[in-house]
């Protein structure tokens, strides 16, 4: 199969009747005809819309999701739940990774992601020693997104150091070791891995765990046009070490240092003065929120309506994985905004007033910007990463196209995400991940094997 038709499209310019989807043999659309007629014995679908790009995961989290959830004898924060993570992240074999990774993007692919940035620093052995294939870790994630047919940018993380002022890292911390040689050989290592659904990138693990001066060494060093993540101003605490450190916000930080462009993915950006706002969606780099994760460690509000007022760019990322489903970052970063100001549909500009459809299409372009992939848009020379809705679901049923965003964002539980195509090959049907009992059965004994510890 090599194309589909559309009664309703989601195309970059909104949605469009009759449009047929035509890609070729390396998953890239080649044609998108309107106004075309259904063949004989082509496909049709009613609700086609490109899949999500998922711009911030650990997949290894996915293991700990919804075991962090017990308040300890003093008071909870972001950081006493990092000491949970560290233990769960101290366990975890190459095996298990995969196993762990597969599950996940087969989840995240049947909620409607079809690419993810896999932002990965689990590199070293349980003693903090490289594998005898020193990407083996990486290797087996980017082969979990192989085996589940997930597109994925690796970000091999930079982890130098614990905190501000290149202070040397806890034991708990000697898994993620890592410095500007050892990174950019685990690049290299990568690169035989790159293809039509593979890119390779890299991200500082944050200001906190690498310097600025490795920073610059590292973006030099990288292959033009590859994606650059870093996580960025996520806690207050955070804030303040760096104002303690350098006399600047982290933001203000690594604005100043000239660095930071459209390669740039900023994660989190939560806690920034009106300025930074101003900065970051000047410099033209996506911001990624983790509407989920942020809620779930206390994180914080984006201010979104300066960001998008100044036109910065953003996609979503579910991070820790408590969720797996774009739609709920979507409606959460909604609503955090709307409970934070206390007023009603905040994601919108002038030309599109519809909070869903800005939501959807604004995450597709930043996603899409901050994997450095042609993804995004069902258009030509892009990706056949295509969703197909459930118009079958009493949601949809009668559903004028213009409100499926709407409905479907912020509408009910139910997954309408019924089948899945990723660079045109399908990988969910009927909901289901077409590997589905292989991948969870492995699934299981992993965690079978992780919880007996
Ligand atoms: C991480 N996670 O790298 O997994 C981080 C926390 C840190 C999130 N910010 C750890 N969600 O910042 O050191
Ligand atoms: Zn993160």
């Amino acid at each position: 199969m090599s194309s589909l038709f559309a009664r309703h499209a989601c195309l970059p310019q909104g949605w469009v009747s009759n449009v047929r989807l035509h890609w070729n043999a390396r998953g890239e659309l080649i044609q998108v005809e309107q106004h075309a007629q259904p063949g004989a014995h082509e496909k049709q679908e009613t609700f086609v819309l490109p899949g999500m790009t998922n711009l911030h995961s650990h997949a290894f989290q996915r293991a700990l999701a919804g075991m962090t959830e017990m308040a300890g004898e003093s008071k909870d924060s972001f950081w006493t739940w990092r000491e949970l993570m560290y233990r769960y992240a101290l366990h975890i074999t190459p095996e298990q990774i995969q196993a762990i990774a597969a599950q996940l993007y087969s989840e995240c692919l049947r909620h409607g992601y079809t690419s993810v940035c896999e932002f990965h620093y689990l590199h070293r052995d349980i003693n903090g020693r490289f594998y005898a294939r020193p990407a083996e870790m990486a290797e087996r994630v980017i082969a979990a997104a192989s085996q589940t047919g997930m597109g994925i940018s690796m970000l091999p993380v930079l982890y130098s150091y614990a905190d501000f002022g290149e202070q040397a890292l806890r034991y708990d911390q000697r898994r993620f070791s890592t410095g500007v040689d050892e990174i950019m050989q685990l690049i290299d290592a990568l690169e035989a891995a790159r293809n039509d659904q593979v890119e390779i990138g890299v991200a500082p693990h944050s200001l906190r765990a690498a310097s600025m001066a490795q920073i610059r060494e590292v973006q030099a060093a990288l292959p033009a046009g590859r994606p650059i993540h870093i996580h960025i101003a996520e806690q207050q605490k955070e804030v303040d070490a760096c104002i303690a450190f350098s006399g600047r916000r982290p933001v203000e930080l690594l604005l100043d240092s000239g660095l930071v462009d459209q390669r740039w993915c900023l994660v989190h950006a939560t806690h920034l003065n009106k300025a930074e706002v101003q900065g970051v969606a000047a410099s033209g780099a996506v911001a990624g929120i983790c509407t989920t994760t942020e809620g779930n460690l206390g994180d914080g509000f984006f201010d979104l309506p300066d960001y998008i007022a100044a036109g910065g760019r953003f996609g979503v990322g579910s991070d820790s994985h408590v969720s797996q489903s774009p739609v709920e970052e979507l409606r959460w970063l909604e609503y955090g905004q709307r409970l934070r100001l206390q007023g009603r549909n905040i994601a919108s500009v002038a030309g599109q007033r519809k909070v869903g459809d800005f939501l959807w299409h604004a995450a597709l372009q930043g996603g899409a910007q901050a994997s450095g992939r042609k993804l995004g848009q069902l258009a030509v020379g892009y990706r056949a990463d295509m969703l197909v809705l459930d118009d079958q679901h009493p949601n949809l049923a009668g559903m004028r196209s213009e409100d499926v965003l709407n409905t479907w964002i912020f509408a009910g539980n139910d997954n309408l995400v019924r089948d899945v195509y990723v660079g045109g090959s399908q990988v969910v049907q009927d909901g289901k991940h077409l590997q589905q009992p292989a991948i969870q059965a492995a699934y299981g004994a992993c965690m079978r094997a992780l919880r007996a510890l």
